[in-house]
């Protein structure tokens, strides 16, 4: 008895060393490929016609880096997914713009290549896979920051009077001058240059010759606004409130991101799981990656690059608890993702903690902590209340007066009547 209790021991001991465990579930978030610019600056020599598709649209590199990590994924996950592509299996969601749809479809190229029976044209490497989206204006997951947020609204202006806010403007003041005159823009501000890098970034990748105003130190100082710029959006000034509000509905993002993803993960960990559905896919854009990642506390500082990958593992191990490992792909020149955890976790992290760990970036009503707080309220009525109260007051001093003028003896009017009775 005493010794099948001890080789019952030592085999369980082995299975945890030997970390045997089993995937159940992976969220992959990723940005779209490489692009065209958004715009164009007013003096800028290159503008939308000098683009193949026009502004904002995925270029044939970003086609590239999207096949490639489509195959990534494929390699990631073979013995996981099926061999074929299974509709129960995957699910594949983009914001609706061309960039991303198109990221999303030529990623699936990579990641389902069709094998046998998929193939439809005996020359084409490629079947259709279903890409779901919302309209823009619908867009509640994906799209950041979120627009009727006006508590929101009102953190960014707070932010913007911070002392890290005020420094960086004062440091950069004479720059960002400089860049207003060169580029014709009206108004320039660190929220707003960002767009001036991306519209340079895009045109160096694309072998357009910059201006003589664009030396490589001018870039690099573009570059540093820009990713404060994305700090800013989420995290530096009440970061945890940013994230309620925008970047943690993904764990559920239209309650929102964070909130989804730990909603999937907690469905596919219960015991009675039934669930055939094995990976859901995010196309969206750089924004949607830092707010992720900020609600998650994990974020780096620098702008995603193009088709940078978060990935959500969800494992069962062997003694059947459950936990979550996450990885950041943003360089596809290495071989493996990097390993990314939890402040507060081990990388491999038990689903629980990780859920502990996270609960206090999810809203719990999403609208109502939208609204401009019940304290600016009170100042509100309080400035209504003292409004009012003068208005009173000079009401009251305006009938004092009338009333004072009406009690004084009406000499004249009695004089007659004294002279009559004479
Ligand atoms: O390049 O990832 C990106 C951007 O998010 C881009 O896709 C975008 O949509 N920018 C919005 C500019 C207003």
């Amino acid at each position: 008895m005493e010794s099948c209790f001890l080789i019952f021991a030592f085999f369980f001991a082995f299975s945890l060393a030997s970390g045997e465990r089993t995937l159940k579930f992976v969220t992959v978030l990723y940005r779209h490929g490489d692009r065209s610019p958004i715009k164009a600056y007013p003096t800028d020599p290159y503008q939308e016609s000098n683009w193949p598709q026009g502004f904002g649209q995925l270029s044939q590199e970003g086609m590239r880096q999207h096949f490639e990590l489509g195959h990534f994924l494929r390699k990631r996950y073979t013995g996981f997914l099926s061999e074929d592509y299974e509709r129960h299996e995957v699910f594949i969601r983009s914001t609706d713009v061309d960039r991303t749809l198109m990221s999303a479809e030529v990623n699936l190229a990579g990641l389902f290549p069709p094998n046998g029976t998929e193939v439809f044209q005996p020359d084409l490497k490629w079947h259709p896979i279903p890409v779901h989206t919302v309209p823009e204006d619908k867009e509640m997951l994906l799209s950041f920051p979120l627009e009727n947020c006006p508590r929101y609204r009102q953190l960014m202006n707070e932010t913007e009077k911070s002392d890290i806010f005020l420094n960086m403007t004062d440091t950069y003041k004479d720059f960002i001058e400089m860049v207003r005159n060169k580029t014709g823009l009206k108004a320039a501000s660190i929220e707003t240059v960002w767009s001036v890098h991306d519209t340079l970034f895009c045109e160096a990748k694309h072998g357009m010759q910059p201006p003589p105003w664009v030396t490589p130190d001018v870039m690099e100082m573009l570059r540093v606004l820009k990713d404060f710029a994305f700090q800013i959006m989420f995290g530096v000034y009440k970061r945890k409130e940013k994230c309620r509000l925008q970047g943690a509905h993904l764990l559920a993002l239209t309650g929102l991101l964070l909130e989804q993803i730990i909603k999937n993960l907690s469905t596919a960990a219960a015991s009675d799981s039934k669930q055939e559905l094995k990976m859901i896919v995010y196309s969206a854009h750089d924004t949607t990656v830092v707010a992720l990642q900020e609600a998650l506390n994990v974020f780096n500082g620098l702008q995603p690059p193009y088709a940078s990958c978060h990935l959500i593992e969800l494992y069962q191990e062997e003694n059947g608890s459950f936990s979550v490992e996450m990885f950041y792909r943003n360089d596809s020149s290495v071989p493996e993702p990097y390993a990314v955890s939890l402040p507060g976790c081990s990388q491999r992290c038990l689903l629980q903690d990780f859920l502990n760990l996270t609960h206090e970036v999810i809203p719990q009503d999403w609208t109502r902590e939208c609204q401009i707080s019940k304290e600016a309220t009170d100042t509100e009525i309080i400035i209504g209340l003292a409004v009012c109260g003068c208005l009173l007051f000079l009401l009251l001093s305006l009938l004092f007066v009338v009333l004072c003028r009406r009690r004084e003896p009406l000499a004249g009017y009695s004089h007659v009547i004294n002279e009559s009775d004479s």
